[in-house]
């Protein structure tokens, strides 16, 4: 269910092992391509990309950063992922590239991949044979199945179709939102800026090297009426310029909009033969840059369980997929959070919280050791498969 990031690259995975998949997706293929989401991929996740036959393009447009620089009081300080994790780095490739990928990739295998598949419904999901019921070109279809993988994103059928009493939730929202934009300049530096400023957190990225992405903390719900371009910019350069004049560089907005920011974690993410993976089991506030590289890594996980039970029979992998995943997201929870409660303004009055982010700040640009632990979560985790 579902072909953004975790459905796609799952299916991908199970036809290089000849395991049958059949893709629905609710939207039309346009809007899935063309959705502007994340852009920083871990190093474990294009290690993966790369290992699946998935890195022609990835290789040649990819932007490898080997840092980052958390900003506040004017000044960047930059943070050395290659110096302090042995060589690793990120790389920033759209998310939007990865799925237009994912889908030749899909087309040039032959398999099957639907969309606008209308309301479509789980059924039988605690016998062998699960089923899905949906549409496709307006007909009405019924597919029976040894598994489903619901990866069909936070608002997605899968995770409501299990038994309220068989999952539990674990829930966190933050009283601010992200607005994002598009922006139609070079980016005026080769890597991400993150920054802590009394008016709220701005974040300088990028998406190649003629589009630069930029966001700023605003109110849960706010209009975007209420932010004409040149407000945005305004607020940007306020929030984003540094003393040494250092500044995103303006130029058209190509696309606005807000994201709400949370932390929520299903437990289990399985029901019987229904495997949940990626933002249908956990979501993540964006500041750690983990959501899409957490959906690789489960599908990565579910991939090779399902590969087992087909080869051996044996279920051990499928049955651990749960707690093998769960551990990972509940680190990639904890840096997310850690992250956004560092980088935003909680309040705009509490000058006690002020002070105390900005020592934090103080303290993880000054200690090797702080910004060694920031700089190994946000190259990636390993994943620590069961053997
Ligand atoms: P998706 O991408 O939401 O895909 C789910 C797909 O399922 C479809 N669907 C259905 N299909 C069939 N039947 C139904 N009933 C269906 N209901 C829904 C949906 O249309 C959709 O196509 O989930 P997936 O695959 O788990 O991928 C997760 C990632 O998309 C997400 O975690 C990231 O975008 C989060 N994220 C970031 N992650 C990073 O790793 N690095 C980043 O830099 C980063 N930045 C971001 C982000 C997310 C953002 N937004 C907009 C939420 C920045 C932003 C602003
Ligand atoms: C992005 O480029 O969209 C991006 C980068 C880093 C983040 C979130 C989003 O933490």
């Amino acid at each position: 269910m579902g072909a953004g990031p975790a459905g796609l690259l799952l299916g991908h995975l199970l036809h290089l092992q000849n395991i049958d998949s059949y893709i629905l997706e609710n939207r039309a293929e346009d809007y899935v391509i063309e959705r502007v989401r994340a852009g920083v991929l871990e190093h474990g996740t294009v290690q993966l990309l790369l290992d699946a036959g998935l890195g022609e393009r990835l290789r040649r447009e990819g932007l490898k950063h080997e840092g980052i620089y958390i900003a506040f009081r004017g000044r960047r300080h930059r943070i050395d992922f290659a110096e302090l994790t042995g060589g690793r780095f990120i790389t920033v490739y759209g998310q939007n590239e990865v799925v237009k990928d994912l889908i030749a990739a899909r087309r040039a295998a032959g398999r099957p991949l639907a969309f606008e598949t209308g309301q479509a419904s789980l059924h039988e999901l605690d016998s062998t044979r699960p089923r899905i019921r949906f549409h496709e070109q307006g007909q009405p279809r019924e597919l029976l199945c040894d598994f489903i993988a619901g990866c069909d994103g936070f608002h997605g059928i899968s995770r409501s179709s299990i038994p309220a009493d068989a999952l539990r939730f674990y829930d966190k929202e933050y009283p601010f939102a992200w607005l994002g934009i598009l922006a139609q300049a070079p980016p005026a530096s080769d890597e991400l800026v993150y920054s802590f400023h009394e008016r709220g957190f701005a974040l300088f990225s990028m998406r190649s090297p003629a589009i630069t992405r930029l966001y700023l903390q605003c109110s849960p719900g706010e209009s975007l009426a209420a932010w004409p371009d040149a407000r945005v910019w305004e607020e940007l350069q306020a929030r984003l310029r540094a003393e040494d004049g250092w500044a995103p560089q303006q130029g058209p907005v190509l696309q606005k909009g807000v994201t709400g920011m949370r932390s929520f974690v299903a437990s289990p993410m399985r029901y019987e033969r229904l495997f949940l993976a990626g933002d249908a089991a956990h979501i993540v506030p964006p500041t750690g840059a983990k959501g899409l590289n957490l959906a690789a890594a489960d599908v990565y996980v579910l991939a090779r369980a399902i590969a087992e039970y087909y080869r051996s029979g044996h279920e051990r992998l499928l049955g651990e997929y749960s707690d093998t995943c769960l551990r990972r997201v509940w680190k990639a929870q904890r840096f997310s959070w850690w992250m956004t409660s560092m980088l935003h303004r909680f309040s705009l009055e509490d000058d006690f919280d002020y002070r105390r982010q900005l020592a934090e700040l103080d303290y993880l640009t000054g200690s090797r050791a702080a910004m060694q632990s920031l700089a190994e979560n946000y190259v990636g985790l390993p994943l620590d498969l069961p053997s």
